[in-house]
């Protein structure tokens, strides 16, 4: 393991060369990369460097992702914690929404504070915040981040640079398997709780390996943390096998509601249906996953109705033609070539014209 400095001064030059000379230099003489591989593993290393460089230079952080915080969100930013744990930083994690049922075993879950604003848990605006996630502050839900230095690390196509450090990879399968990468790069110890909150994230954010993000690299990672502690079967049964009965009830909704056209396959669920199933948001995740599921259709939406609004959230997917991260950027929301989502004004069928117009037009 690689000896960490757990001092926070500004990193001097020598300290500085330290790191950069600690990168594995694993070089094959019988390969020649092409010159765009060169260029981005440069532009990775330097942009881990970058980080470490302020995590060591800084002695307390926040963490945060987005608002409505899936597996990759909670799993990365627990990992990330106890990373800078590590490294001898403090830190404290907040999210604006609550932690969803299925995340409830993650290791570390303890430390994570739900409320509306960051200063609650740290007034100080000398502490940077750390972003996982997200294309801007909104995105997170949380009051409190103006005027912090902010850390930008994200996986999604509609990333933007939005901070003082940035790094996004859209190729990374998971915020997870880049804050995997952080973790090597700073040599802390893998620990069974950062592997089983970072093989968690990466199960969920490859909808269980299916996705087309899911690489022999996610394997690799995947293969790495099993081996440092994550139970990939009982991380499979908190996941996906302790459902509770209001989440079934709904999805008996949402099927009878289905519809389709050709390519394309949607519905819904009400305000009133969510009442009458006794479930809530979180009940709705997965959802549109039995659409998409359908064979022949290449783009399938879910619209939820947002109590006490007039607005419905939508979920979109696309089997692989359609890029459907650009239709929720249209709309003012974001994600993946094949998962994004968006919210759009009611009434219902106001959305659901609006939704299927843009995406006839792209298929
Ligand atoms: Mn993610």
């Amino acid at each position: 393991m690689t000896c960490i400095p757990r001092r926070h001064e500004p990193l001097s030059q020598e300290m500085a060369l330290t790191i950069a000379c600690e990168r594995p230099q694993e070089i094959d003489s019988t390969v020649t990369p092409t010159a765009i591989e060169t260029h981005e593993e440069t532009s990775e290393a330097s942009r881990i460097d970058s980080l470490l460089t302020v995590f060591r230079s800084h002695p307390r952080f926040l963490l945060t992702s987005h608002a409505r915080p899936d597996g990759d969100a909670i799993g990365s930013v627990l990992a990330l914690a106890e990373i800078l744990d590590q490294l001898g930083c403090e830190t404290e994690v907040v999210f604006a929404d609550p932690i969803p049922f299925i995340y409830r075993t993650l290791p570390g879950l303890d430390r994570v504070r739900h409320t509306p604003s960051a200063n609650d848990v740290d007034p100080s605006a000398d502490t940077p915040a750390i972003l996982l996630e997200c294309d801007g502050i909104a995105r997170t839900g949380l009051l409190g981040l103006e005027g912090r230095m902010l850390i930008n690390i994200d996986h999604h196509a509609s990333g933007r640079a939005f901070a003082a450090v940035n790094w996004i990879d859209e190729h990374a399968c998971a915020v997870a398997a880049m804050v995997y990468r952080i973790a090597i790069a700073a040599g802390v110890e893998i620990t069974p709780s950062i592997a089983t909150c970072l093989y968690t994230a990466i199960l969920s954010d490859t909808g269980s390996f299916t996705y087309s993000s899911t690489t022999a690299d996610t394997f690799a990672i995947v293969h790495d943390l099993s081996s440092k502690g994550a139970n990939p079967s009982q991380i499979a049964r908190d996941l996906y096998f302790s459902n509770p009965v209001s989440k079934v009830r709904l999805l008996g909704t949402a099927l009878s509601n289905l519809k389709y056209e050709g390519p394309l396959a949607w519905t819904w669920v009400t305000s009133k249906d969510m009442d009458q199933a006794g479930a809530d948001a979180e009940d709705c995740e997965g959802v549109v996953n039995y659409l998409i599921g359908i064979t022949g259709i290449e783009s399938a939406v879910f619209l939820r109705e947002v109590p006490d609004t007039s607005q419905f959230r939508l979920s979109i997917r696309s089997a692989g033609k359609l890029d459907v991260s650009k239709i929720a950027e249209h709309f003012g929301g974001g994600g993946h070539r094949n998962a994004s989502g968006c919210t759009l004004d009611g009434p219902l069928n106001t959305a659901i014209d609006r939704i299927l117009t843009e995406i006839r037009a792209g298929l």
